[in-house]
């Protein structure tokens, strides 16, 4: 019988208005901690750029406005009341924000143990979208503007019990990433997201966006037997339509939890964290059946190549 249950909160957040101060977000995300506390909850995973409206939908020319949207310190002034709250309820938190640095501008997210200390910090590698303003498109994604690659890689801590792993949003895409943090034997992925639910370039069914969203989610969770944790920000965000479906999904690739609104929206599970050994042990049990000798490819190229020789 499994001791490792840590009971995981994702905190699913409606839209964050360009109009609202930052004390009014953290107030919603404080009341959401207390939720989670209530319930009984170990860790709270709130979306990326949990903080303010998703800015990248936008050209901001100006410096004095864009910094407006990156925390200069964290915890800062108006992010102290997490991480105040946090501490006294004795529980952890992920947090996504963009971040400003010495080295640079990132999309990060970063864990918060219940002591109050970062004990983790991801900034995002994938950065869709592109860096000039698009007139044909009906909304912006300068995230390749207003963002540098993450310089931290893909890592795995081990942490409040657990080995935590973290990815943003374009990340869940692409099965290199969470195959890196699965090579770490990585037991939970903490992914905080974006997601308009329109394409803002050519029309898309939008029942593939959540299609996409929870695809890319179960397989990553079920080829590296670890459990993800998705959260959104959703809703009518500033007019664009941001999807929602957060859900926590099991190392099987089941989905254990899902959000039903666009809403502050708290979705629980009590994560075994034991539950992924089977699955490493054996179908997935890298040592035994993995062939890295032909995987050449995948870190020898970047886009696609002709077919290679017989
Ligand atoms: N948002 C979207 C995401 O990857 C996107 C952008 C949507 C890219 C759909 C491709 C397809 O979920 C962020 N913030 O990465």
């Amino acid at each position: 019988m499994s001791t490792r249950i840590m009971t995981v909160a994702g905190a699913q957040m409606g839209p964050v208005p360009r109009s609202d101060p930052r004390s009014r977000t953290v107030a919603r995300m404080v009341d959401l901690l207390r939720q989670a506390h209530a319930r009984g909850c170990q860790l709270v995973v709130f979306p990326e750029l949990a903080l303010t409206t998703f800015f990248p939908r936008w050209l901001i020319e100006d410096e004095e406005e864009l910094a407006e949207f990156y925390e200069a310190s964290m915890p800062g002034p108006e992010t102290m009341p997490l991480f105040e709250t946090a501490r006294e309820l004795g529980i952890g938190f992920h947090l996504g924000y963009a971040e400003i640095a010495e080295d640079g501008r990132f999309n990060t997210a970063i864990l918060v143990d219940p002591d109050g200390r970062i004990v983790a910090r991801y900034r995002k590698i994938h950065l869709p979208g592109h860096a000039e303003n698009d007139q044909a498109r009906e909304f912006q994604h300068l995230e390749k503007r207003y963002f540098d690659v993450g310089n931290l890689g893909f890592r795995v801590w081990d942490t409040m019990g657990g080995r935590i792993g973290m990815l943003i949003c374009n990340d869940r895409r692409w099965p290199e990433a969470f195959r890196v943090l699965g090579l770490q034997g990585v037991e939970l992925v903490l992914i905080g997201y974006n997601t308009p639910t329109l394409n803002g370039q050519t029309f898309e069914p939008p029942h593939l966006r959540i299609h996409h969203n929870l695809l890319t989610m179960q397989a990553g969770a079920y080829q590296n037997g670890t459990w993800v944790v998705g959260v959104a920000k959703a809703g009518l965000e500033d007019g664009v339509h941001m999807m929602g479906s957060s859900a926590i999904v099991t190392p099987n690739g089941e989905i254990a939890a899902q959000a039903s609104t666009l809403d502050d929206e708290l979705i629980v599970a009590d994560c075994d964290l034991d539950a992924g050994a089977y699955i490493k042990a054996n179908v997935f049990n890298f040592a035994a059946h993995r062939r890295t000798e032909h995987y050449r490819l995948i870190v020898e190229t970047t886009g696609v190549v002709p077919p290679l020789g017989t």
